[in-house]
């Protein structure tokens, strides 16, 4: 892994950019509440495959303008009398999945960065990072039931975890906004913050992130989703595995040594 300065790349629906060790993903259709369509999903998988050759070793997600992602573009899902649709499963298997699982295993810690509104599909993407931070006036939305839909992006997978199944159920059938600060309250994300503080909060997660030991992070993020298949005896062994790599890592050497000489330390990374 090499630091990474001034990385910036020209996209037509998102933005994208890695500075001091922190990659900055926006998707950018705010007239459109940053919904996807095909070209935003060809430009993130192409800026996805780039964080880690570039060097970042945290990557913030957020949306242009005043929402986070409406999911998919429905003005391409437009259904003419007595036509057939769009193959909706080959959407789902070409670009939700992969995106979600992308999101989900990169090898560096991922915060959405819920600016505004994430609803249907924007509101799954947001749940496979690993830490959501929401502005106090943003809202989740399982916007599927007024299209006749079922829930996805994993969102039937994320939120029976999250809030148990009675939440995640009403949530789906009725569609209903769920405001940031409810969503912090019942467990969905991690935190809310107010609106004019957001920003800098943010910030200061993404800094902290981006001097955190990355391998350690990443792992753990495998064992605590492992967790949810593993009985207790597999889970230990896990963390045994794991361990024993990372104790034999440069983070951890340079963990105990700052311990003892009392200084921060000077994580790598590896
Ligand atoms: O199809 C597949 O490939 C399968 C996968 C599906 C995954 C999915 O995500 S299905 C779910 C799709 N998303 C939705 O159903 C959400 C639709 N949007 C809304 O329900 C509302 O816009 C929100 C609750 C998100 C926000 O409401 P509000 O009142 O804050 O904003 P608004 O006025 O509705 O939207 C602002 C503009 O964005 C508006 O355009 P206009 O009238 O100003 O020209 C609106 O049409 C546009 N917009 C919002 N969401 C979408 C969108 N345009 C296209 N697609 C959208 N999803």
């Amino acid at each position: 892994m090499t630091a990474a300065t001034g990385v910036k790349m020209n996209y037509s629906s998102i933005k994208y950019a890695v500075a001091d060790d922190i990659a900055r993903l926006t998707l950018s259709r705010p007239e459109r509440l940053n919904s996807f369509n095909a070209a935003m999903h060809e430009e993130t998988r192409d800026a996805l495959a780039r964080v880690v050759i570039d060097g970042a070793r945290v990557l913030v997600l957020s949306g242009a303008g005043r929402g986070f992602c409406a999911g998919q573009d429905l003005g391409d899902r437009a259904v003419a009398p007595g036509a057939r649709g769009a193959d909706l499963g080959e959407s789902i298997e070409r670009n939700y999945k992969p995106l979600v699982l992308a999101l989900r295993n990169l090898p560096m810690p991922v915060i959405a960065a819920v600016n505004g509104v994430a609803a249907g599909a924007g509101c799954s993407i947001a749940l496979a990072c690993d830490i959501v931070i929401a502005a106090r006036s943003a809202a989740f939305v399982q916007a599927f039931c007024r299209l006749g839909l079922v829930p996805d992006g994993g969102a039937t997978w994320f939120l029976p975890r999250l809030v148990g199944n009675a939440r995640a159920i009403g949530l789906t059938m009725l569609g209903d906004k769920l405001p940031a600060q409810q969503a912090a309250d019942w467990g969905l994300i991690w935190r809310c913050v107010d609106d004019a503080e957001f920003v800098q909060a943010v910030e200061k997660l993404a800094a902290e992130l981006a001097v955190a030991p990355t391998t350690g992070l990443v792992r753990t993020r495998q064992a605590i989703q492992a967790a949810w298949q593993h009985s207790l005896t597999e889970q230990l062994d896990m963390e045994r595995d794991f361990q024993r790599e990372l104790g034999w890592s440069s983070d951890f050497a340079e963990g105990v040594a700052a311990f003892s000489e009392k200084r921060p330390p000077r994580f790598s990374g590896r």
